[in-house]
């Protein structure tokens, strides 16, 4: 199969919710030597921005949304050994998680996997997660950075909470807490007092990168 065909397919089938179809065609994808970037950015991510599209414009309901992100999160834990081939040497311990009363997971699983890749080791804190919960994480595995994922506008004001709570535990001076997610913006992560922004998973990982990258 040609590779725009493949990539036509999996936009299609992700909305369709045909979970094995499509992790099959991701498998057959990278055996004949597709990159798992493509089949990621031009294949996965494509299919659920147009389910975004149709869902804001009344054609779809969240019972689609919610098997079209079960397809996307399955395809990509295929992908993740692909997006590991660079040399990994922990740069880093982050703790990530969506804040409380958000359970959206795709980017937070997305820039979770593009950290990984650059040789950060990642503690996943989970959806809806309490800033006691991001607290905990940090003290149990000595996690230097904090990434918070929020895509609702009712859940921003959790990074305050959380950041918050790391100030009350006497962490938040040993911390670099990152935020990120479709609302947020720059000024945002300014006026609550995150250490860094990043519109996008792949600007996370270079950000972090340029901070903790010490062996280079
Ligand atoms: Co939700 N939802 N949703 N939803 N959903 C949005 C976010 C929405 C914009 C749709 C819309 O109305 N157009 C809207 C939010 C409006 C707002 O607050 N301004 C919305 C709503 C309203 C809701 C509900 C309230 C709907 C309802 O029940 N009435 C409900 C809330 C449930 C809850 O969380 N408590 C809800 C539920 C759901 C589903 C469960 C059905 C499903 C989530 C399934 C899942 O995640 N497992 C869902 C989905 C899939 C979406 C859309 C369609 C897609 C989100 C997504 O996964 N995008 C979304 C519409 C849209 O965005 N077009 C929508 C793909 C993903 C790769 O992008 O998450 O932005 P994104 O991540 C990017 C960047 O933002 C950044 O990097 C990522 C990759 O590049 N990033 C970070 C993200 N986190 C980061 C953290 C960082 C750094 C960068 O840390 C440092």
């Amino acid at each position: 199969m040609e590779m725009k065909e493949r990539l036509d397919q999996i936009v299609e089938l992700v909305q369709k919710g045909r979970m094995n179809d499509v992790n099959e065609l991701v498998k057959e994808g990278l055996v004949q030597g597709q990159s798992a970037l493509s089949l990621l950015d031009d294949g996965l991510l494509k299919a659920m921005d147009q389910v975004g599209e149709k869902w804001k414009e009344g054609k779809i309901f969240i019972p689609e949304v919610l098997i079209a992100a079960r397809c996307l999160n399955s395809a990509l834990e295929i992908l993740e050994p692909e997006l590991f081939k660079e040399d990994v040497t922990s740069k880093g311990i982050v703790a990530i998680g969506t804040v409380k009363g958000d359970l959206h997971d795709i980017g937070k699983n997305l820039v979770a996997l593009m950290l990984k890749s650059k040789g950060f080791k990642v503690i996943d804190v989970g959806t809806d997660a309490p800033a006691d919960k991001f607290v905990e994480v940090v003290k149990e595995n000595g996690a230097n950075i904090v990434c918070m994922s929020s895509l609702l506008t009712t859940s921003m004001p959790n990074f305050t909470v959380t950041i918050d709570a790391l100030k009350a535990a006497g962490l938040r001076d040993n911390v670099c807490v990152a935020v990120g997610g479709a609302p947020i913006t720059q000024a945002y992560a300014d006026e609550i007092g995150a250490d860094v922004y990043a519109p996008d998973a792949v600007s996370c990982a270079e950000a972090l990168l340029a901070r903790f990258d010490y062996a280079n």
